[in-house]
């Protein structure tokens, strides 16, 4: 399956009946979903990138929040995450996940950045809620590849979206095509023969 060129495009994932993982290009602050997912800081600062823009978005109710619970718990771990109010945006909850910083693979980033991704999922199912957005954790200030990342989003998505009891809608929001691309190329990898993959993927388009 190729990827469609020129056009706006989102990939479907389907998992079961209902459940979908869903890749799309937009900003995670005005999409629509129960969880919307930060790229957190330790210190759960309202920090730059896609962590700016959503404490910007939601107004000063999460950085307040952010700072009771960084009072009660100290700083957040790489690979763990936390939920807050989301303020004044549309979700029920923002679940702040801190990444790996990207030191070149070899010191268990891969393992940090599966973490976060299983961490918010099993966060969001046990608020019941039916879905969660999120963004490519750590591929913007903290300098993850994007394919790498793709690469353990997609597994570790797919694999927490069958077991979950309440969730049944993930999107990954990218902020640009070039990482839509690269995530939908991980994904229409996932389906090649002796993947081990057995789940359907198609590829819609909108205009
Ligand atoms: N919607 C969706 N994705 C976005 C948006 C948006 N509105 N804005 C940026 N991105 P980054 P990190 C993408 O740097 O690498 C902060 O200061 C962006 O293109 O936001 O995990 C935190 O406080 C990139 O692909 O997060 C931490 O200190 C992805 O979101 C640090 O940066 C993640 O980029 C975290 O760095």
């Amino acid at each position: 399956m190729d990827q469609p060129t020129n056009k706006e495009y989102l990939v479907m994932h389907r998992v079961g009946d209902p459940d979908e993982l869903r890749l799309l290009r937009g900003d995670i602050t005005n999409y629509p979903s129960d969880a919307i997912v930060n790229a957190a800081n330790s210190e759960l600062l309202p920090g730059g990138g896609v962590c700016g823009a959503i404490h910007r978005a939601g107004g000063p109710a999460i950085a307040d929040e952010c700072q009771r619970i960084r009072s009660e718990r100290g700083l957040i771990s790489p690979g763990q995450a936390v939920a807050t109010t989301a303020g004044r945006l549309s979700a029920k909850y923002v679940i702040h996940a801190v990444g790996p910083v990207w030191q070149g693979g070899d010191q268990g980033e891969a393992q940090i950045l599966a973490s976060c991704y299983h961490e918010c999922m099993r966060a969001a199912d046990a608020l019941k809620l039916h879905s969660i957005a999120f963004p490519a954790i750590s591929t913007g200030i903290f300098g993850y590849p994007v394919e790498r990342a793709a690469w353990v989003a997609i597994p570790s998505l797919l694999e927490d979206l069958r077991c979950a009891k309440h969730l049944v809608l993930v999107s990954v929001v990218l902020f640009d095509q070039a990482a839509l691309d690269v995530f939908a190329a991980v994904a229409t990898a996932q389906r090649k023969p002796g993947s081990g993959n057995p789940y359907e993927v198609a590829i819609g388009m909108y205009e």
